[in-house]
């Protein structure tokens, strides 16, 4: 049996895709959620881990606190669970370079668009105004760059006439639970990696759009 790969799950709010993360877990056993760093202390996705008797910590900033001081916290709590893949799951603070240099190719994120299209926030509103007829999300490797690290694989959804930014998020959401346990499960098969900042599945360059993207 080869070693089942340590995943550390960062959240910040609902953490539904910490609950199909943790499900799909379950069910391949080559990959265990070892913990949950939450920044927010009510976050919803806390009472999920302790639901799956999952460990959690809080991260909270101080007032006043740096970026960096807060970063140099969050640092000494991920250490602390030794992962080998740093889940970011509705994370919501952006880290320093420092953090994500340090897990380089180990911290994936998924992000409610079809990136590059929208990276940053609200962007099922931004979909709305600017007409798309077709919107999604992406899961990416992490680099210092917000939202620009190379996608591994993303999800389309239809926009229709008449939505608004909360049936998207509900759409777009139902998607992420799909794409989210898959890429967890090829980063723990040893299938996927970032090299010289591509996204690397079975030894094959996934392309911009990331796994097959159509
Ligand atoms: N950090 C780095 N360096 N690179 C990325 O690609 C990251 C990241 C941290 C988080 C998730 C991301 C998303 O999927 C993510 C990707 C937060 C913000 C943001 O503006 C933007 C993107 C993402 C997460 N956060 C504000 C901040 O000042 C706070 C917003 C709030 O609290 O409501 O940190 O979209
Ligand atoms: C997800 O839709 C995720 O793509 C998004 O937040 C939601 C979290 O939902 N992430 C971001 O917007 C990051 N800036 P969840 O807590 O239920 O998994």
């Amino acid at each position: 049996m080869p070693k089942s790969c340590r995943v550390l799950v960062l959240i910040s709010g609902n953490g539904s895709n910490l609950q199909a993360v943790i499900d799909s877990c379950d069910d391949h056993l080559q990959a265990e959620v070892v913990g949950v760093i939450s920044n927010q202390p009510d976050a919803y996705g806390l009472m999920r881990a302790h639901l799956a008797e999952i460990d959690t910590s809080c991260v909270i900033a101080h007032s006043g606190e740096s970026r960096q001081e807060y970063d140099q916290r969050l640092a000494k709590a991920i250490e602390r669970y030794q992962p080998d893949l740093i889940v970011l799951a509705g994370f919501m603070r952006i880290l320093s370079n420092d953090i994500v240099n340090q897990y380089l190719g180990k911290m994936i994120n998924i992000h409610p668009s079809l990136l590059p299209k929208y990276p940053g926030m609200n962007t099922h509103q931004r979909a709305l105004d600017a007409g798309d007829t077709e919107h999604g999300a992406s899961v990416h490797f992490v680099i210092p760059e917000l939202d620009a690290g190379p996608v591994i694989l993303q999800a389309k959804i239809p926009v229709y006439e008449g939505d608004d930014a909360e049936v998207l998020a509900q759409r777009v959401h139902e998607q992420e639970h799909a794409i989210y346990p898959l890429v967890v499960k090829w980063f723990a098969q040893g299938r996927l990696a970032m090299v010289n900042g591509k996204a690397i599945l079975d030894d094959k360059d996934v392309g911009p759009s990331g796994y097959a993207p159509d």
